[in-house]
């Protein structure tokens, strides 16, 4: 029986926001510590990476001695614990670099020969691995996959055809496959992997990386496809579960696949408030102040620091200058209050209403007027006199058919309501224009 720790996209060296950039460096490294602690736990033997091992722009020299240092600590506490060899594969990601100036470089050393990157060497040459049990080969990250991989489809299909049937054959690459990735719209069709040339290299399976969100083990074309996804949000609004694949296989092709999640040491969230029709400022800042307390109370269910975005929008009715819903002073207020939220950001795209559209949200319906005016005028004694003389009326006299006062029984009560609303009028014009009292 062999066992497999499948893991990807662990972006070590990823400080964004980078206001938190400590802090989210640490969320990074401690998946990723987590990831070996469970891979030394389920007594694995070999370690598939997919790739974005590292976040090549921001990575420090620490981070590179740390992932060193915890592939070493799974090695040792394997072959302590379990007298087992275990062997780490990795391909190269986008995060990683380009052939020429890889950073996984940084980690291989002549005597660590427990790790292999898998794929293209600087010299173009497919890197790949093979033992008594298993054939490890594939393919970096390329810009332009697609005939990336057409053009090594011979080359690839010749080593997996070379191995004994019984290695358990598995191909890593770091890009999105047709028909197994949902694709992201806009992806450009060169960047996209055709799934019929996977066919032709036909390897028992292809563990994916670069798509962050996990997905369930695919079965297509005879292959299983493993996608495990990132082990920590890389971007604010990947929602996850995030965690790692361990398969087991079983006299040669009976698999066992089960997913463990880790436990995120940040609670990230991207809410969204929108309005369908125009507000005002404050209706959008109530709401944004909702959410904020929500998510702390989150916080402190959870006993977890975190991280908001609040993405705001809608237009609003309000015509004054445009102020920001929370000024800095608010949201360091906020924080200091809550030292659990480490990041608040309120991301605004409120429009305020065109001259047009001003004019038309200002035009009152009827039921509008009507309860305006009774507002005015429904507690002068004359008018609740005059209701309840109307229902009276209405009572005796109301026709059976349409529930209506006849024109005759009707004329007095209107006569009287007009000049009810023409005394108001003109009390207000006089009030309103002292020059025509
Ligand atoms: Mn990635």
């Amino acid at each position: 029986m062999l066992r497999f720790g499948v893991f990807s996209d662990t972006h070590i060296g990823r400080n964004v926001p980078r206001i938190v950039g400590d802090a989210r460096r640490q969320a990074f490294r401690q998946a990723f510590k987590q990831a070996v602690n469970i891979f030394i736990e389920e007594r694995v033997d070999y370690i598939l990476h997919g790739g974005d091992l590292f976040e090549k722009r921001t990575m420090t020299p620490e981070d590179v001695a740390f992932v060193k240092d915890e592939f070493y600590r799974l090695v040792q506490a394997s072959r302590e614990k379990w007298g087992k060899d275990v062997k780490i594969f990795i391909v190269r990601g986008n995060h990683d670099g380009t052939p020429s100036s890889c950073v996984l470089e940084y980690i291989t050393h002549p005597l660590a020969s427990y790790l292999q990157i898998i794929g293209e060497s600087i010299k173009e040459e497919l890197q790949y691995f093979i033992d008594e049990k298993i054939l490890v080969a594939g393919i970096g990250y390329h810009p332009f996959i697609k005939s990336r991989i057409k053009d090594q489809v011979e080359n690839l299909a010749e080593i997996f055809k070379s191995s004994n049937d019984k290695k358990l054959e598995i191909l890593l690459l770091h890009n999105y496959v047709e028909k197994i990735h949902e694709i992201p719209p806009y992806t450009p069709e060169h960047s996209i992997i055709d799934i019929d040339d996977l066919k032709k290299i036909n390897p028992d399976i292809v563990v994916v990386g670069h798509y962050h969100e996990r997905g369930d083990v695919k079965y297509k074309n005879d292959i299983k496809f493993i996608i495990p996804g990132a082990t920590e949000a890389v971007d604010l609004g990947e929602k996850g579960p995030f965690g790692v694949y361990i398969i087991e296989v079983k006299e040669g092709i009976k698999m066992n696949t089960k997913f463990i999640e880790l436990t995120p040491s940040q609670h990230i969230s991207v809410r969204k408030i929108v309005s369908e029709e125009a507000k005002p400022i404050q209706w959008f800042k109530e709401r944004v102040l909702d959410e904020v307390s929500t998510f702390i109370d989150e916080l402190n269910m959870r006993n977890l620091p975190g991280i908001l975005k609040i993405k705001v929008s809608g237009k609003t009715s309000d015509t004054k200058a445009f102020l920001r819903l929370l000024t800095e002073e608010e949201i360091r207020k906020i924080r200091e209050e809550n030292p659990k939220l480490l990041y608040l950001e309120v991301e605004e795209d409120i429009t305020p209403l065109t001259r047009e559209e001003l004019r038309e949200e200002t035009v009152v319906s009827r039921e509008e007027m009507f309860e305006e005016l009774y507002r005015e005028i429904g507690r002068e004694p004359n008018v609740l006199e005059l209701i309840e003389e109307t229902s009276l009326a209405l009572e005796e006299k109301a026709s059976e058919k349409t529930g209506l006062l006849k024109d005759s029984d009707r004329s007095s009560f209107v006569e009287k309501w007009l000049r009810i609303l023409l005394d108001k009028a003109g009390e207000e014009m006089n009030g309103n224009d002292p020059s025509h009292a």
